[in-house]
């Protein structure tokens, strides 16, 4: 499951979520049942209280754009969100396949990008 880190302090509005890149279906898998969902995340940083997907495992990453668009494949992390469905789909190992989703409740997909990600 999905790691949750509260934000330590009343000062503090940022909240990171982990995801173990290697540990993909068992993690936040494909399809209903499988994947994880988050309620409240926060992708707008102009709210100033923007939350982080923290990517464990990757090399590198890049967030595509919708989803009609093209995994980044040859070996980067890459992920693709659908504004309908509110499902990012992640490609962890870089074979431009998907391995993980994560539904982002209420999330509007023009406010995701690569800084709502990082890499550990
Ligand atoms: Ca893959
Ligand atoms: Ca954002």
């Amino acid at each position: 499951m999905l790691n949750h880190t509260p934000p330590n302090s009343p000062l503090m509005s940022q909240t990171f979520y982990s995801l173990v890149l290697a540990a993909a279906q068992a993690e936040s898998g494909i399809g209903a049942g499988n994947r994880d969902t988050i309620t409240d995340f926060e992708a707008d940083a102009a709210s100033g209280a923007a939350d982080t997907i923290e990517l464990a495992g990757a090399v590198s990453f890049s967030f595509v754009g919708d989803e009609t668009q093209a995994f980044a494949g040859n070996g980067t992390t890459s992920a693709r969100f659908n504004s309908q469905t509110k499902i990012l789909e992640i490609d962890a190992d870089g074979d431009a396949q998907a391995d993980m989703e994560v539904e982002l409740q209420n999330v509007d997909g023009a406010d995701l990008d690569d800084t709502d990600f990082t890499v550990v």
